[in-house]
């Protein structure tokens, strides 16, 4: 089976969040039949969502996998409750989030996977890290994420470790 190509968008806002982000990329390396062939620089964010939550941080991972995108959905939320993820208010304060941003060509709708990620194309602190590593992307519709973006700005976001060697 030919592995598609999938990025991943990774935050953390409770706790050691650098210590989470990094295991998380840990963990996504030891995905069965999945390859991590890229990782953004670290940023920190301005939270989005109720009032009283801490900076972000966040990052972007490319990987290569043979896994489905619903297998990977399930792995990644199987990642998230291992590092203690509550789910309590959406948009809430969270020990680690993992969204499938993009599964190659994917285009789904369905209750418990939306592809490509509805939201991504509207925060800077996804379409940055992901434009570190694909600047060139592409999404399902042919569209360049770089042209489709609305979110392409810096405000609010501070990169904190350039390149990927954060996650060593
Ligand atoms: N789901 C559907 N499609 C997807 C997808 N492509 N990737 C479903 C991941 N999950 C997907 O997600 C709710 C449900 O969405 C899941 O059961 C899954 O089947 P969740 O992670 O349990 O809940 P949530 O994260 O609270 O809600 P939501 O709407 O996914 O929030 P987001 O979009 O993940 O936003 N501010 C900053 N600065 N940085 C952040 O990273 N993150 C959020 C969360 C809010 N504010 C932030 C940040
Ligand atoms: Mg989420």
């Amino acid at each position: 089976m030919t592995p598609a190509q999938a990025f991943i968008g990774l935050g953390s806002n409770l706790g050691d969040a650098a210590a989470t982000l990094r295991s998380a990329v840990a963990c996504l390396r030891k995905l069965p039949g999945s390859r991590v062939t890229g990782l953004s620089s670290l940023y920190r964010s301005t939270p989005l969502g109720p009032p009283g939550q801490d900076d972000y941080l966040n990052a972007v991972a490319r990987l290569e996998t043979v896994l489905t995108p619903h297998s990977l959905l399930q792995a990644l939320h199987i990642i998230e409750d291992r590092h203690g993820r509550v789910r309590q208010q959406r948009w809430g304060a969270r020990t680690l989030d993992l969204d499938l941003l993009l599964y190659g060509n994917d285009v789904i709708t369905s209750p418990d996977l939306t592809l490509p990620h509805p939201e991504m194309l509207n925060r800077n602190f996804v379409l940055i890290p992901l434009l570190d590593i694909a600047p060139d992307q592409a999404l399902p519709d042919g569209r360049r994420v770089r042209e489709a973006s609305t979110a392409s700005d810096r405000s609010g976001l501070s990169e904190l470790y350039t390149g990927p060697s954060w996650s060593n």
